[in-house]
């Protein structure tokens, strides 16, 4: 049987739930790209936050393309699980956040309808890296921010609020981009000016987009987790995500209005993200992609095969510590070494399996921030980084078709990059297809197309 609240009853005792009355909760949230990332981080937190006595903080979920996730929770009301895996016992919990999910294609009025609903006061957003539709220079790609971005309903329904004299929103980006808010806001910008210009005073004056650090290991869940989660909880649960114990959220702390108090239940709530960001950034997901497009090569599926690998492992601190830490302006007792042990502390949890291939698609979404700026930072040192350039080999080996079929929005380019007479300056020149500030030196070249 499947998992919905008339099932409720049926839910094995061991999974925790949340405290409080679900039909008493209006939606206060809207969010574009419900994937299990959102479902096992800022809907957790806002879940917890409901239970700690927040009130009307609940989510409607918007998927930009696909149905699944719709056709997952609409039937479950919304309800699903959130497994907590380690080595030790596993800790189950269901979540109750989530109201409903609206397919954005055929749902358009609906969507618009609930970012201009008077309740609705945060916006936000895990659209994954291509979701903003940039070029590689950062600024709005007016072809791909078409009318199934979120730009196209989020922009409509932002004016629909001033046209009915509604307060701003707070925009939230919780993506894997340096300074998430400012590119946001700018971007924002960028389609408004060219779509419906009067609105940009408003937008100015109501509205905010606070950067934050979002961090939870979620691999894509499979048909033998929903299997045995099955057997388990005792209910089918077809919108169940897996992921860590380790959770964290750093916000800025610049809200348009009211939020939840997500700081009660662990978010940190801070005047400035850049640091946390950066070392999220070039630290955890820049050994993610290294140990991504190695492991790979070296014949591994899982993120904890690769780290146990020493070979691997010692690229991977080599990366962190060497590489990556020296770029960043820690705050005030954030300890660097500290947080590279306990990432790979984290990336060898045997109970996880994530897969690599995961990890490796997007690469030119994701490299720019993970290994670029870092890179950049040496090169004005004139000081090298044999991890990143040796990662940077194995995605041009990934690109050349090592791995299967290149998952990437750029993936056409790329492979024509890749195959030219000087991959280097395809790549990265200065008109190459990534954003960056950062062109190999001739040595540098040699080794990563070794
Ligand atoms: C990963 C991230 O898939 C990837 O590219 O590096 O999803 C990573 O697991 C999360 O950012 C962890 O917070």
């Amino acid at each position: 049987m499947r998992l919905s609240e008339s099932s409720l009853t049926r839910l094995a005792a061991q999974v925790e739930r949340p405290g409080y009355d679900r039909a008493q909760q209006r939606v206060g949230i809207v969010h574009f790209g419900i994937g299990a990332f959102h479902r096992a981080h800022q809907a957790w937190y806002t879940d917890r936050a409901m239970e700690a006595g927040d009130r009307d903080w609940a989510i409607t979920g918007v998927s930009l393309r696909s149905p699944t996730v719709a056709e997952q929770l609409n039937p479950q009301d919304g309800l699903y699980t959130v497994s907590e895996r380690s080595a030790g016992a596993d800790k189950i919990r269901l979540v109750g956040a989530v109201r409903d999910v609206l397919i954005a294609p055929r749902q358009r009025e609906q969507v618009i309808a609930a970012i201009a609903a008077p309740g609705t006061r945060i916006v936000s957003f895990t659209v994954t890296e291509k979701g903003y539709c940039r070029q590689a220079n950062g600024d709005l790609d007016p072809d791909l921010a078409d009318a199934d971005s979120f730009y196209a309903y989020l922009v409509p329904a932002l004016r629909r609020r001033l046209d009915a004299g509604l307060p701003g929103l707070t925009l939230l980006s919780c993506d894997n981009l340096a300074e998430n808010g400012r590119q946001l806001e700018r971007l924002v910008r960028q389609y408004v000016d060219r779509n419906d210009p009067a609105l940009l005073p408003w937008i100015e004056a109501e509205c905010t987009f606070p950067s934050t650090m979002v961090d939870r290991i979620v691999p894509a869940t499979t048909a033998a987790d929903l299997a045995a989660l099955a057997d388990r909880i005792g209910l089918e649960d077809a919108g169940a995500v897996m992921t860590e114990p380790f959770s964290q959220w750093v916000i800025e702390d610049r809200f348009a209005g009211p939020r939840p108090r997500w700081e009660a239940v662990g978010a940190e709530l801070v005047g400035d993200v850049a640091p946390y960001e950066t070392a999220k950034l070039r630290m955890l997901n820049g050994a993610h992609s290294l140990l991504a497009y190695c492991g790979l090569a070296r014949g591994h599926e899982f993120v904890h095969q690769a780290i146990a690998d020493p070979e691997l492992h010692a690229l991977t601190e080599q990366l962190m510590l060497a590489e990556a830490a020296p770029t960043i302006a820690a705050a005030e007792g954030q300890d660097l070494a500290l947080y590279a042990r306990n990432l790979i502390a984290r990336f060898a949890n045997p109970a996880l399996n994530h897969r690599l291939i995961q990890i490796a698609m997007d690469g030119s979404q994701k490299l720019p921030q993970r290994w670029l700026e870092t890179l950049a930072v040496h090169q004005i040192q004139e000081r090298q980084c044999p991890a990143i350039l040796a990662g940077l080999g194995a995605w041009i080996k990934h690109l050349r078709g090592a791995n299967g079929p290149v998952d990437d929005p750029r993936a056409a380019e790329l492979i024509t990059a890749v195959a030219s007479a000087d991959p280097g300056e395809a790549l990265f020149g200065k008109r190459g297809l990534l954003a960056l500030q950062w062109h190999p030196t001739g040595a540098e070249r040699a080794i990563i197309l070794a």
